[in-house]
């Protein structure tokens, strides 16, 4: 009920839920003045009814460690709550079972340096004193592995530069150090040496896996599962990574402000740069694709150093560190070859012959099999076998297929190698690390947002089964009927993209005829998918289909998906690469391999769908990261955008759960202490409010509400208050006025 003077929420476009006042109301729009004027200016902003949330005083000033706490739940009681805490330097905050991080693009936030980290390394079996942090969420995960014996995993999410990877470290610091406080001298060395190997992949796989993009200046362009392995006594002994589709395409462009990966830059810092002809960046073409050749992060030689350092100090020699440079710099040489049409094929311009014959020399293979290959192709007409030119575009995309081969297996190469000296086989128990791509939306998306957002889509059923099964259950524990309660389920959409007859098994369909296009596979989506409520094609959507995906609406454009999902590059490519007489280089691309190769999305789905496997044997924490303004600074706050990684993170799905559950819930006695004025039990107040059991059941503990049932007794109360308050005052008129009465009488 709205009425001039009231206090609460509004809903503003430009800056999501915040507080104010009514100062007018005309029975159909308020007009509401924000209470933080400094922020949010001192006009009046006209809303409908349906956006303005009443709140009392007790309520838009609430602050709790886990927000489900708050006594009443709603958008923007929590959005409210995150920003009070955050504009005071308080970034995490916890929503029943899981921690949210704020990311603070700062690292001098006194309460979280490194060296508080002692608080809670202090803290017994599970962290009750201290703030919510993602340290409490490693302490709370390594006793719980401990204690309960079984694997665990920590899920960190959030859109790109939320927070995730520099979340994962943090929890990845925290772990060495709780692993090695106890024990003997030797096992907390022990300890100490395996975590501090750990600690360092992270600079080479973040020089060879991330990128600068227009979100993040250090964007991983890849998922990464890392099993952090204990032995029996919880100490450290190792781990094993296991990484999920690299972006490809960055290896050889760049869009607009973006950058490739960090490595092709480093090449031309480095020491090696003049050996290996990278001392001029300006010269490469894919390093001037996105035309941002400078970043903030991993562009000196400092960095270069750094990474070298690392990759040694984890146990690559120099000579395979200097083989990785040399591949990442023939990259860059293979990036400058064009080729030119004379007519009756392509060659290479002269101008790239150096380029060509340089690339050659640092993969050490010969020079002309690779012209040979870029240029040629073979072809077996009524069994002869027949040489002809290739169009230029088509020599491109073989050598561009080429440059994303060697970069991929590079970097798979760098992942093994870090297996292969931090895993071991040792009777224990493990903590899974989740560090994935975000659910991305952009103006243009691809065959890779549909594999990132079936990851996306796959995690958030996991959190939602796991969660609601979770609230039922407490629920259940108190007796409280949920029968009638509807909760989300995404699984009708995961099937219709990975599932039998789903998108990814149509295109591979697909890609298996030798006619398949992109157009033709779009028109077999429309039929098979039509009806289907998490699809869409409207008339005007000539190249293109909608996904309805729980963290919104997602247009893909057809266009490259068969390309990119058969993935394939020239089987003469791997013979003349293991003929490499570089021992690193011979082994990256495998000629056996010559088989027919799986498809990219069938990968994908298979690896998928073991992660979710090890995920549901475990028992999971969950970090969910999310980016308080784009811009990328300090203390600035961008309400919308905050709620819309809530709802895409699945934060807003939990109060949703809660809220088609009962999200108010009280204790006996504070329910009863509350509403005493409309009656002595639980039952009589029910009874005063006219509520069914499917607006409010008594616990064993507490009594469950629906937030309307609860607006509802706050009214009644209010109501009844003022009436009992007028008695009280009559009463009290009364009284006096009879005593004035005697006193006249008297006199
Ligand atoms: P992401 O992993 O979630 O993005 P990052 O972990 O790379 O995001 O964070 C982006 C940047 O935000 C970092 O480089 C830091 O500058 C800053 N930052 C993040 N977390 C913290 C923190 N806890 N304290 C201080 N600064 C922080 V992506 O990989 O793009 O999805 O794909
Ligand atoms: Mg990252």
């Amino acid at each position: 009920m709205i009425e001039v003077g009231a206090t609460g929420f509004f809903l503003c476009p430009r800056n999501s839920w915040i507080p104010g006042t009514v100062e007018q109301w005309d029975g159909k729009i308020a007009a509401i003045r924000p209470v933080d004027q400094n922020l949010y200016g001192r006009e009046t902003v006209k809303v409908q009814e349906s956006s303005f949330f009443s709140a009392k005083d007790e309520i838009m000033h609430e602050d709790v460690d886990d927000l489900l706490n708050l006594t009443v739940l709603h958008d923007s009681t929590l959005i409210n709550c995150l920003r009070r805490r955050y504009l005071n330097n308080v970034i995490y905050t916890n929503i029943g079972a899981i921690a949210v991080a704020l990311n603070p693009f700062k690292f001098d936030i006194p309460a979280y340096t490194d060296d508080k980290m002692v608080l809670y390394l202090a803290e017994g079996d599970i962290i009750e004193k201290n703030l919510p942090h993602s340290w409490a969420v490693a302490h709370n995960t390594y006793f719980e592995l401990r204690n309960d014996n079984c694997n665990q995993c920590v899920l960190v999410s959030g859109e790109s530069g939320a927070g995730k990877t520099e979340a994962s470290k943090i929890v990845m610091k925290y772990l060495a150090a709780i692993s090695c406080k106890e024990g003997g001298d030797i096992q907390k060395e022990a300890g100490r040496v395996v975590g501090s190997k750990i600690n360092l992949t992270s600079p080479p796989l973040e020089c060879f896996g991330n990128a600068k993009t227009v979100r993040n200046d250090n964007s991983s362009r890849f998922g990464k599962f890392m099993r952090v392995k204990f032995d029996k006594d919880g100490f450290l002994v190792g781990a094993h990574i296991v990484k999920y589709l690299l972006e490809k395409s960055r290896i050889v462009t760049a869009a607009e402000n973006e950058r490739c990966y960090h490595s092709l830059y480093l090449v031309c810092r480095g020491n090696h740069a003049e050996k290996f002809g990278t001392e001029n960046d300006k010269e490469f073409r894919i390093l001037t694709s996105g035309n941002c050749l400078h970043n903030k992060e991993f562009d000196t030689t400092a960095e270069f150093d750094e990474v070298c350092k690392s990759m040694v100090a984890v146990g690559i020699s120099e000579a395979e560190c200097e083989s990785m440079w040399a591949v990442v710099a023939s990259v860059l040489h293979l990036g400058n070859v064009s080729f030119v049409d004379d007519g009756e094929g392509s060659l290479v311009n002269s101008k790239s012959e150096f380029s060509l014959a340089t690339a050659a020399a640092l993969l050490q293979v010969e020079g002309e099999s690779l012209r040979r290959e870029f240029t040629k192709t073979q072809l077996f007409v009524a069994g002869q076998q027949i040489v002809k030119l290739l169009k230029p575009t088509l020599a491109l995309d073989a050598k561009e297929a080429l440059m994303k081969a060697l970069y991929d297996a590079q970097f798979q190469w760098l992942v093994d190698k870090c297996n292969a000296i931090l895993d071991v086989d040792v009777d224990g128990n493990w903590i899974g690390l989740l560090d994935i791509f975000g659910f991305e939306m952009f103006e243009t998306n691809s065959f890779e947002q549909l594999c990132i957002n079936l990851a996306n889509e796959s995690l958030q059923n996991h959190y939602n089964t796991y969660i609601f099964e979770r609230d039922l259950e407490e629920c259940r524990s108190e007796g409280i009927d949920m029968s009638m309660v509807a909760f989300p389920d995404n699984a009708p959409c995961i099937h219709m993209v990975s599932g039998k007859g789903g998108i990814f098994a149509l295109l591979d369909e697909e890609c298996s005829l030798g006619k398949g296009t992109d157009d033709s596979f779009l028109e077999k989506l429309s039929v098979a998918h039509q009806g289907n409520p998490f699809f869409q094609r409207k008339i005007l959507q000539k190249s293109s289909f909608t996904v309805i995906h729980y963290a919104g609406d997602v247009t893909y454009e057809v266009s490259g998906f068969l390309d990119k999902n058969r993935d394939t590059i020239k089987d003469a490519f791997k013979l003349i690469v293991s003929q490499s007489t570089n021992a690193l280089v011979s082994q990256l691309l495998d000629p056996s391999s010559e088989a027919k190769k799986m498809t990219v999305a069938t990968f994908f789905k298979i690896q998928l769908k073991e992660l979710m496997d090890v995920l549901n044997s475990t028992n999971p924490h969950w970090i969910r990261c999310i980016k308080p303004h784009p811009a990328k600074k300090p203390l600035m706050w961008h309400g919308p955008n905050v709620m819309s990684q809530l709802s895409s993170s699945g934060v807003l799905g939990t109060v949703k759960i809660r809220k088609a559950g009962f999200p108010v819930r009280l204790k006996v006695g504070d329910f009863l202490a509350k509403f005493n004025v409309l009656g002595k039990s639980v039952e009589e107040i029910f009874a005063t409010g006219s509520l069914g059991s499917a607006m409010g059941q008594k616990g064993s503990v507490r009594v469950f509400l629906k937030s309307e049932a609860y607006n509802k007794l706050e009214h009644l109360n209010k109501q009844a208050l003022r009436k009992h308050t007028q008695t009280v005052q009559s009463f009290a008129r009364g009284v006096y006025e009879m005593s004035v009465i005697r006193q006249i009488q008297r006199l």
